[in-house]
C-alpha cells in the first residue's frame, strides 16, 4: 500500500470511529411509546452502525482525492493515469455488499417482522378506526362506544391493541409517531395494526402520541389529527365510561372528544361527494 493508501486507510478508521460513535449514543428518534417502537429504533440503529462504514469509506477516498490530488494555482490539468481493473479489490467489495446486504434480510429484516408480529392474534382490545375526507370515526366494540370526528382515543398501557382500519373514500394513513407504526386505511378493505404502548402518557405530554395521517388525501389533510392517550387501565375505564355519557348525552358538545369545529369548516362544502357505499360495514 503506498502512503496515499495509508493515509486514506488511517482516515477511514477515525471517521468510522467518530461516526460509530455518534450512531450510537445521539438520540435521533422521538419517545418510544411502544414495544414495536423499540424494534424499530433498534432497527434504525442497527442499519445505522452497518453504513457508516461504507459511507466513511467512500467519503475518506473522496475528501482525500480532492484535498490531495487537487490542481495547484496555475498548473495546467491534464487527465490522470488510466485506473485499470483491480480483480482482488473488486472482488472483495463485491462479496462484502453481498454479505451486507443477505446480513440485513435477515436482521433486522426478518427478525424484526417476527417480533413485530409477535402480538399478533393475542388483541387484548380491538379500536376500530375508520377515515373521511377530513376526519377519524373512531370505536371500541368491546365497549359498545362508536364517535365521528374523533380529536381523541385512549389506550390502556402495557394492553395489545388491534387497530382495525378502513376508509370511506380515498386513501388514507393512521400513523402515531411515539409508536412508529404506520398503516394505510384503504376503501373497501380492513387493514390491521398491533401496538403494545409501554408509556403513559398523551399529546399535552410528548406531541408525538397522536395519530396523524400519514397519506396525502386532500386539502384537509393536516386536519386529521387525533390526541392518543395512554392510560393506566383504571383510568382507561373511566375514560371509556366518560365518553359513553358524553357521545349518548350532549351530542357531543364542547369537548374534545370530537371536533364538530373542524368538520363545520373542513367538510361542510368540500367533502360533499361522499361514497354512498361506505366500507364501514365492518363496524
Ligand atoms: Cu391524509
Amino acid at each position: 500500500m503506498n502512503r496515499d493508501g495509508v493515509i486514506v486507510a488511517i482516515l477511514w478508521v477515525v471517521m468510522t470511529a467518530i461516526g460509530e460513535w455518534i450512531a450510537l449514543t445521539a438520540r435521533f428518534m422521538p419517545m418510544v411509546g411502544a414495544e414495536e417502537a423499540a424494534v424499530i429504533d433498534e432497527a434504525f440503529t442497527l442499519l445505522l452502525v452497518l453504513a457508516v462504514p461504507v459511507a466513511t469509506l467512500v467519503l475518506a477516498f473522496f475528501f482525500y482525492s480532492i484535498l490531495r490530488f487537487r490542481a495547484k494555482d496555475g498548473e495546467e490539468t491534464q487527465e490522470g493515469p488510466p485506473v485499470r481493473g483491480n480483480n482482488a479489490l473488486a472482488i472483495l467489495w463485491v462479496l462484502g455488499s453481498l454479505i451486507l446486504a443477505v446480513y440485513i434480510v435477515f436482521n433486522p429484516g426478518l427478525k424484526g417482522i417476527r417480533e413485530l408480529e409477535a402480538s399478533k392474534g393475542q388483541e387484548e382490545l380491538v379500536i376500530q378506526i375508520e377515515g373521511v375526507q377530513w376526519h377519524w370515526n373512531v370505536s371500541y366494540p368491546d365497549y359498545d362506544l362508536s364517535y365521528e370526528r374523533a380529536l381523541q382515543i385512549a389506550l390502556p398501557v402495557d394492553t395489545r391493541v388491534r387497530f382495525d382500519i378502513t376508509s370511506q373514500d380515498v386513501l388514507h394513513s393512521v400513523w402515531v409517531p411515539a409508536f412508529r407504526m404506520k398503516m394505510d386505511a384503504v376503501p373497501g378493505r380492513v387493514t390491521t395494526l398491533y401496538v403494545t404502548p409501554t408509556e403513559v402518557g398523551d399529546f399535552s405530554v410528548d406531541p408525538n402520541l397522536r395519530v396523524q395521517c400519514a397519506e396525502l388525501c386532500g386539502t384537509g389533510h393536516p386536519l386529521m389529527r387525533m390526541d392518543v392517550r395512554v392510560l393506566e387501565p383504571e383510568e382507561f375505564q373511566e375514560w371509556i365510561q366518560e365518553a359513553k355519557e358524553m357521545v349518548m348525552g350532549s351530542g357531543m358538545e364542547g369537548m374534545d372528544m370530537s371536533g364538530q369545529e373542524m368538520s363545520g369548516e373542513m367538510s361542510g362544502d368540500m367533502s360533499g361527494e361522499k361514497s354512498g357505499e361506505s366500507s364501514s360495514d365492518s363496524q
